[in-house]
């Protein structure tokens, strides 16, 4: 067996089952092993950033990694955007990255970089491999590393002599890090907080926005009524009918503030206090009113489910949790009425099949579908967690690996889908079942309304045309076509209604790009 091979049986033993690959010349020998072992899933990404994104997309529904298989430095560089989205979601992922031969790396030849130097920023862990008797191990050790409470990206780098030589055997899984139990003290400190009689809400991020963890908070709000929020950009949300409503806070800094104005205490849970995405001249970038009591529940290691279970045993709340949002789908759009997002939202929310899962990056087009989808069938919600588009179709091609029971609804604006439109290629060659939409501005809409916010005066015919998608005109339907998916262009909210339930009811990617 080679370095390559005790590797790959490593991480099958350790419970990873896909590896998402851009592969070059240093990684043949990996390449070569996925067909010696089985149960590894290989699928191929046309660019590094599908390949991430996916990874990323499959960890956040899996709740394990995938890994990824990277040529040297310039194949991780190019994946390194969605993985600061992953690493901001807090994502297991284990990275592959391949490299020179140990021995070659003297000799400086065109592909050599500092691969350490490109991963580390994205990186919890990262280790490059010295012997091929020691990449089972070190393996081994990535994926302790990755599954680490929250989740984080380790990334092991292979070079390739220590891919190639005689490894002696793969390495057993290492025990599972669990996130840690908060102390009693600080189940204490919330609970009594929560009854002090001042203007309380819970902020809470990670698995806690999952069905129980948002159960234990709809008690704790029936108890005390507590607000209970969660971040714009959470990584992943269950919401729909059967499931705690929560507060999404607003994106822009005087939202948050005039949304958290009368807050006294913010109780954490997972979650960071909120602050402004970008800095404007004049305002905030710190969001929670001055004076405002911050209590640390459970930190982003700690579990904080049973931190929210805690502390509703603790207040004696009620067993039924407050604000549970009934099934109550929205209708269909009036005929003839214009096709916008909020019509468009009305539609996938009316048509969202039970237990989807959405990958929402559909920037200023995502509003209409939120509110369209409170009340609609039960599904989880995916987020643009680091500000780094082009996230949204791998994300939602790793999802509709991780759960191919499940449909996947991807809302994408046409800007930031063309960053990494070739996971369309990879949805077709695996035949993944989702349903890709495309809401054609023809624009960057948000940074035009940036542009405003930033104070920066005048804008004059370049700057807007930086801002502008229209000539030439990209068609979506031909892209997507191209790319092997079945794919239409709609124009009215009749259109638009029709394709849309009939992708959901059929297997397979589509997409619809939307006129709007
Ligand atoms: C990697 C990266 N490059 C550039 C940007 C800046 N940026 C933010 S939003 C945006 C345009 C988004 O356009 P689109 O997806 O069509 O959504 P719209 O704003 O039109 O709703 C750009 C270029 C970014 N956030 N990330």
């Amino acid at each position: 067996m080679n370095g390559a091979e005790s590797l790959v049986r490593t991480l099958v033993n350790s419970g990873v089952e896909v590896c998402f690959s851009n592969p070059g010349t240093s990684e043949m020998h990996f390449v070569a092993a996925l067909d010696k072992v089985e149960g590894m899933r290989a699928i191929l990404g046309l660019f590094e950033g599908a390949v991430t994104g996916a990874a990323d997309g499959y960890g956040r529904m899996a709740e394990k990694p995938a890994a990824t298989l990277l040529h040297l430095g310039p194949g991780l560089a190019n994946g390194l955007a969605n993985l600061h989205n992953a690493r901001r979601a807090q994502t297991p992922v284990v990275n592959i990255v391949g490299d020179h031969a140990t021995y070659h790396a003297q000799y400086d030849a065109p592909l050599a970089s500092d691969i350490m130097g490109f991963a580390r920023p994205v990186s919890g862990w990262v280790h490059s491999s010295t012997s091929a008797k020691t990449v089972a191990a070190d393996g081994a050790r990535a994926v302790q590393a990755a599954m680490q409470p929250p989740g984080q990206i380790a990334t092991l780098i292979l070079p390739a002599d220590t891919a190639w030589l005689e490894a002696e055997q793969a390495a057993p899984a290492l025990p599972r890090i669990a996130p840690a139990a908060v102390s009693s003290d600080a189940v204490d400190r919330a609970a009594s907080a929560l009854k002090n009689g001042k203007k309380t809400a819970v902020l809470v991020r990670g698995a806690a926005l999952k069905e129980k963890g948002l159960a234990a908070a709809g008690r704790i709000a029936a108890k005390s009524g507590a607000r209970i929020m969660c971040d714009t950009f959470a990584p992943r949300l269950q919401r729909g009918a059967g499931r705690v409503a929560i507060e999404r806070i607003p994106y822009f800094a005087e939202q948050i503030v005039e949304t958290l104005q009368d807050v006294e205490q913010l109780i954490l849970v997972g979650a960071k206090p909120p602050v402004s995405f970008f800095a404007y001249p004049g305002k905030p970038s710190w969001c929670t009113p001055e004076g405002t009591e911050i209590v640390y529940l459970a930190h982003q290691h700690e579990d904080g489910t049973a931190a929210l279970e805690a502390v509703a045993e603790a207040l004696g709340a009620p067993k039924e949790p407050a604000g549970v949002a009934p099934l109550q789908k929205p209708d269909l759009p009036k005929t003839g009425a214009a096709l916008d997002q909020f019509t468009a939202g009305q539609i996938v929310g009316h048509f969202l099949p039970d237990n989807a899962i959405i990958s929402d990056e559909a920037a200023t087009s995502g509003i209409g579908s939120m509110i369209s989808t409170v009340n609609a069938a039960p599904h989880d919600h995916l987020s643009l967690t680091g500000g780094s588009i082009g996230q949204g179709l791998p994300l939602a091609t790793g999802a509709a690996v991780a759960c191919p029971d499940r449909k996947v609804v991807c809302l994408h604006g046409d800007g930031g889908a063309m960053y990494t439109l070739q996971a369309l290629w990879t949805q077709a060659r695996e035949k993944l079942d989702v349903v890709n939409v495309i809401f054609a501005n023809r624009s960057y809409a948000i940074l035009n309304i940036e542009l405003m916010r930033v104070g920066a005066e005048n804008p004059g015919p370049k700057a807007l045309s930086m801002l502008d998608l229209h000539n030439p005109e990209l068609n979506w339907a031909s892209l997507g076509h191209g790319m092997g998916v079945e794919s239409v262009r709609v124009e009215t909210v009749e259109d638009f209604a029709d394709a849309f339930s009939s992708a959901v009811k059929q297997k397979g990617p589509r997409l619809i790009e939307v006129m709007i």
